[in-house]
């Protein structure tokens, strides 16, 4: 298998679960321009990370290549397998991820693709970190109590967390404001498969730099 993922962005999530799996798997780090070049386009049209090749498939959308893991991978309990009652929680998490909590970031990081407005990418900004704050609240209120965003034992849904609510420690609200995800995400920074990833990326665990 091969990913295609870049530094310190949402693919970082599925480099942790390939390397939870622990099956051989090798990574490409791709920079912008990469990302839009006509070759990788050819793989994943929307010119972004992550893409996961396996054989003949070539799979872009983060969620959809974590549950492709957790599937092709019964044995490495890295989520809870179709048709259980934990595995409908499963999808209603990846989902929130994918759908709500990583869009809410984009104005924050590419403020000019959300305004017309030359002068307007300050306010951009900070509706994204009004947005991020709702999110975050709301995934803090659901791991009061828990372990693991899903069931009693991490997952895929961990580990798409941990890149979006990493970026989120330099904020005027930072992450280690939410202390139940702080303490999620610390706990995921020490994990010596997420160490690897950052090892590969040349990156810190964000955690380290806020704390
Ligand atoms: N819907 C895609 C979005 C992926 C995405 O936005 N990736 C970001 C990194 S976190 C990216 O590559 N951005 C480059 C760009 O938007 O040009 C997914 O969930 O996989």
């Amino acid at each position: 298998m091969k990913l295609y993922s870049a530094p310190g962005t949402c693919s970082t999530a599925m480099h942790i679960a390939l390397e939870w799996i622990g099956k051989p798997y090798e990574v490409e780090h791709l920079d912008f321009a990469g990302m839009k070049s006509a070759e990788y386009m050819k793989i994943n049209p929307s010119g972004v990370v992550p893409t996961l090749v396996d054989g003949d498939l070539a799979l872009p959308e983060g969620m959809a290549i974590l549950l492709y893991l957790v599937d092709q991978n019964p044995d490495a309990n890295i989520g809870p397998a179709a048709g259980s009652a934990e595995r409908v929680e499963l999808h209603k998490w990846l989902v929130y991820l994918s759908g709500t909590l990583h869009p809410y970031f984009w104005p924050h990081f590419m403020p000019t693709r959300f305004t017309t407005d030359e002068n307007g990418q300050a306010a951009v900004q900070a509706a994204s970190h009004i947005l991020v704050d709702k999110a975050l609240t709301l995934i803090d209120q659901h791991l009061e109590g828990r372990d693991w965003m899903v069931g009693d034992a991490k997952s895929v849904a961990d580990a798409f967390l941990y890149p979006m609510a990493s970026w989120a420690y330099g904020f005027e609200k930072p992450t280690a404001a939410y202390t139940n995800i702080d303490r999620v995400i610390r706990k995921l920074a020490a994990d010596p498969a997420v160490q690897k990833v950052h090892a590969a990326q040349g990156t810190n665990a964000k955690v380290e730099v806020a704390a």
